[in-house]
C-alpha cells in the first residue's frame, strides 16, 4: 500500500526553472557568453557547484575554486531576489488539491529537492505545513541519482521505501527513485521519464486510483 509521497520541488511543484535560467543567464553574459533555453535544460535537478561547472565549460572559461564559491554565491543572490517575489499563485495546476487529498487519505507528504532554497521555496508558496519532513540540497551529500535524498525523507516518515512514490520531473530524479527501491511518478514527458512506473503531464492528472495502481 503507498503510505507516503515524495515530492521533488522544481518541475513538479512550482517552475523555478525560469529564474534559475534567468540568474545564471546575466552571470554568463556578464561574463561575456550566451547562455540559451536549451543550454538550461542540463541544469535541472543538478546541483548549483555542478550547474556553475555546466555553465563555465559552455562559456570555454576556468576558474579557481574561490572564484567559482564567488560567482555561485552571486547567481544565488540574483536568484533569491526573484524567488522572494514569488505568491501561492506560482502553484502547478493541481498541487494544492493532490496534497489535500493526500492528507485526507492519511498518506504521509515529504519534500526531496536538490535546492538550498527549498525552505524559503515553500515558505512563499504558502505549502511548509502540508510536509511532514523536508531533505533539500542543505541535508544530503549525495546528489540524484544517488538516492540519499528520498532515503532520507522516507526514513523521516518511518516509511519502508516499497510503500513510498516519488514524483519527479527529471531523469536523474527518476533514477534517484529507482534507486531506492521507490515507485516512481514521472511528471513530463515519456520520453525523458519513460523509466517511471507512471508518467503525467502534472500533479493535475493524479488521483487515488492512478496512485492505488502503482501497488500492482
Ligand atoms: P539551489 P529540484 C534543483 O531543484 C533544480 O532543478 C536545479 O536546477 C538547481 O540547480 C538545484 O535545485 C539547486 O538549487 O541553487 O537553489 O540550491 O528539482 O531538485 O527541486
Ligand atoms: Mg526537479
Amino acid at each position: 500500500k503507498v503510505k507516503a509521497c515524495l515530492f521533488d520541488l522544481d518541475g513538479v511543484i512550482v517552475d523555478t526553472a525560469k529564474y534559475h535560467y534567468i540568474a545564471w543567464k546575466e552571470l554568463a553574459n556578464n561574463m561575456g557568453f550566451d547562455f540559451t533555453l536549451e543550454d538550461n535544460e542540463r541544469l535541472k535537478g543538478v546541483s548549483r557547484m555542478t550547474s556553475l561547472d555546466i555553465l563555465l565549460s559552455i562559456g570555454n572559461i576556468e576558474k579557481s575554486e574561490e572564484e567559482k564559491l564567488a560567482l555561485a554565491t552571486l547567481k544565488n543572490e540574483k536568484y533569491l531576489s526573484y524567488i522572494l517575489k514569488m505568491g501561492p499563485e506560482e502553484i502547478l495546476p493541481g498541487t494544492r488539491d493532490f496534497l489535500e487529498l493526500l492528507k485526507k487519505e492519511g498518506i504521509k507528504i515529504a519534500l526531496g529537492s536538490a535546492s538550498k532554497n527549498a525552505m524559503t521555496i515553500l515558505e512563499r508558496l504558502e505549502l511548509t505545513p502540508y510536509f511532514e519532513a523536508i531533505i533539500d540540497g542543505t541535508k544530503v551529500s549525495k546528489a540524484k541519482p544517488d538516492p540519499e535524498v528520498f532515503l532520507k525523507g522516507a526514513e523521516a516518515l518511518g516509511v519502508a521505501p516499497m510503500d513510498c512514490v516519488v514524483f519527479e520531473d527529471a531523469e536523474a530524479g527518476v533514477d534517484a527513485a529507482l534507486a531506492g527501491g521507490m515507485k516512481c511518478v514521472g511528471i513530463g514527458k515519456e520520453d525523458v521519464l519513460g523509466k517511471a512506473h507512471l508518467v503525467v503531464e502534472g500533479l493535475h492528472k493524479m488521483d487515488m486510483q492512478k496512485l492505488s495502481s502503482l501497488n500492482n
